[in-house]
């Protein structure tokens, strides 16, 4: 089969620009710790606010230190609004919604979730620096979904 030069030449271009593209996503993926989420956990979105660790969301602190934090993101609210974590420990947001789909995105970190009803969606951040960290939701979840919003106040390191 005869190729014309330049075809051949286009096609080794389009080749070398798919192995970079692809390159780039895998650099990223592995040093940048860029993994989408894999943990698939369900709840009865009907019970949340009755039983569980949803129905009393919050920190619990583990004899390690480190925090585990149950969030319910519904209309037009984190429950609680406000997290207290020291800085320097693993902390692990839980995170689910009753309602609709909403977005969870700690501004400064790497925590950005989808929250589905009825899954559970998490994710595990270590604090460096102190400071008051917003809570977003990048979901539009309906009229009031520009007033959803929380915060998390890092505390200076134990
Ligand atoms: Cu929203």
């Amino acid at each position: 089969m005869q190729v014309d030069r330049y075809e051949r030449l286009w096609m080794w271009a389009a080749t070398a620009m798919l192995a970079v593209f692809i390159g780039a996503i895998v650099v990223t993926a592995v040093a940048g710790s860029n993994h989408p989420p894999s943990h698939t956990e369900v709840v009865n979105p009907d019970t949340l606010g009755v039983r569980g660790e949803f129905a009393t969301p919050g920190v619990t602190v583990h004899p390690d230190g480190s925090r585990t934090v149950a969030i319910r993101a519904e209309f037009y609210v984190f429950r609680p609004e406000r997290v207290h974590v020291p800085a320097g420990v693993p902390v692990t947001f839980r995170v689910t919604s009753p309602d609709v789909l909403h977005g969870f995105q700690i501004v400064g970190t790497n925590v950005n979730l989808t929250v589905a009803p009825g899954y559970v969606s998490q994710a595990t951040v270590t604090f460096e620096t102190p400071g008051e960290y917003l809570i977003v939701c990048n979901e539009y979840c309906g009229l009031g979904h520009h007033l959803m919003q929380g915060s998390v106040i890092v505390g200076a390191p134990r």
